[in-house]
C-alpha cells in the first residue's frame, strides 16, 4: 500500500496546508523551516488535508501538527509512534505523519522506534534533532554530544550521543534520510520522498535551537557544513555503505537519502489485509462489523 491515493491526488499549494495558528517558536528556530518544507512536500504529494493525520509527542517541535490543516494529535511525551501506528491500522487510507524532537523520539520514546520499524508501518517519521531539550529549557538530550554544556550538564556531558541514523538503519528502516532547513529545496524533496515511500520512512532534520542549542550548529552555518550525499556519489540502495556514512553523525553533516530499500516490502497493514482476505474469506465487510456496535 502506498501513500498515494490516485483518486484524490489534486493540485495544492503550500498555503493549503498552513493553519491559522501562528507559530510561537523563538525567532530563528529551525522548526519554522521544517514546517515550511512539510507544507511544500504535502502540496507536491497532492492529498487533501482531510486525508492526512499528523501526530506528535511533546516538545517545541511537537507543536507542528497544530500549524497544519491536517488532522492533528499532539499526544503525550514519547508516545507519538504508538498512537500513529494505531491511527494507520484503523485507517489504512490515511496518510500519517509523525513529528518528534530528539528527546521525544530517542529518549522517552526511543523504545517505540524499533517496533514501528520492524512492523514496517507506513508512516513518515520526522525528527527535529536539535541535540537539546528545547521546551523544558535546555537540558541534555540523547543526541547531545559528549562534553555538551547544558542546563543539566554544567560541566559537560559524560555520555556518548545516540546516533539516530544508525539506530533506525540497524533496525531495518526502509527509508532513512537527513536534511537541514537551511536547504529548503533539498529538505522539501526529502520530506516528499519520505511521504511517497511505501513503508516506514525516517527523516532526521538538524533543526537548530537558537535559544539553548550549540551556537556552531545554527542555520547560518548549515549550508557551509552540509555535504549532499547525491553529490558524493552515494548509492542509496547500498545499506552497508549507508551505515558506514551514518557513523559520521555528529561529525559530518551529510544530507540526502542514506538508504532507500529498492524492494518495497509489504507493510504491516498490507499483511493484515491480505490475511483477512486469504484466511477469512467469510469475514464481514468493515461497515457490517461497525454496525454490530451500533446501539439497538
Ligand atoms: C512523561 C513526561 N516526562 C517529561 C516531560 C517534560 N518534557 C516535555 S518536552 C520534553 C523534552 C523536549 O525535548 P525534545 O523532545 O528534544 O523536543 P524539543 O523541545 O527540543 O523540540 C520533556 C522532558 C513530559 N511532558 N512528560
Ligand atoms: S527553545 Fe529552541 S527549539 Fe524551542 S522554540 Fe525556542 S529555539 Fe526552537
Amino acid at each position: 500500500m502506498t501513500n498515494d491515493n490516485p483518486e484524490t491526488v489534486m493540485a495544492y499549494t503550500a498555503k493549503d496546508f498552513r493553519s491559522e495558528l501562528k507559530p510561537i517558536w523563538c525567532p530563528g528556530c529551525g522548526d519554522y523551516g521544517v514546517v515550511t518544507a512539510i507544507y511544500r512536500a504535502l502540496a507536491a504529494v497532492g492529498r487533501p488535508p482531510h486525508e492526512i493525520a499528523f501526530v506528535s509527542g511533546i516538545g517545541c517541535s511537537s507543536r507542528i501538527p497544530g500549524y497544519t490543516t491536517a488532522y492533528g494529535f499532539n499526544t503525550v511525551h514519547g508516545r507519538a509512534l504508538p498512537i500513529a501506528q494505531g491511527i494507520k491500522m484503523a485507517n489504512p487510507d490515511l496518510l500519517v505523519l509523525v513529528a518528534s524532537g530528539d528527546g521525544d523520539g530517542f529518549s522517552i520514546g526511543g523504545g517505540h522506534v524499533a517496533h514501528a520499524i520492524r512492523r514496517n508501518i507506513d508512516l513518515t517519521y520526522i525528527v527535529m534533532d536539535n541535540q537539546v531539550y528545547g521546551l523544558t529549557k535546555g537540558q541534555l538530550s540523547p543526541t547531545s554530544p559528549r562534553g555538551a554544556k547544558t542546563a543539566s550538564s554544567t560541566y559537560g556531558s559524560l555520555e556518548e550521543a545516540v546516533n539516530p541514523l544508525l539506530y533506525v538503519l540497524a533496525y531495518g528502516a526502509g527509508f532513512v534520510a537527513q536534511g537541514v532547513p537551511a536547504d529548503m529545496e533539498g529538505l522539501s524533496k526529502l520530506v516528499e520522498a519520505g511521504i511517497r515511500y511505501p513503508g516506514f520512512a525516517f527523516i532526521n532534520i538538524q533543526s537548530p535551537c537558537v535559544t539553548y542549542g550549540d551556537p556552531e550548529s545554527q542555520l547560518k552555518n548549515q549550508k557551509g557544513k552540509m555535504r549532499k550525499l547525491e553529490s558524493e556519489g552515494h548509492d542509496p540502495t547500498n545499506r552497508l555503505r549507508a551505515m558506514e556514512l551514518a557513523q559520521e553523525y555528529g561529525q559530518t553533516l551529510y544530507t540526502g537519502i542514506f538508504y532507500q530499500d529498492p524492494a518495497s516490502r509489504p507493510t504491516y497493514t498490507d499483511e493484515v489485509l491480505r490475511r483477512q482476505t486469504e484466511l477469512k474469506p467469510e469475514a464481514l465487510p468493515r461497515d457490517q462489523i461497525l454496525s454490530l456496535f451500533e446501539p439497538k
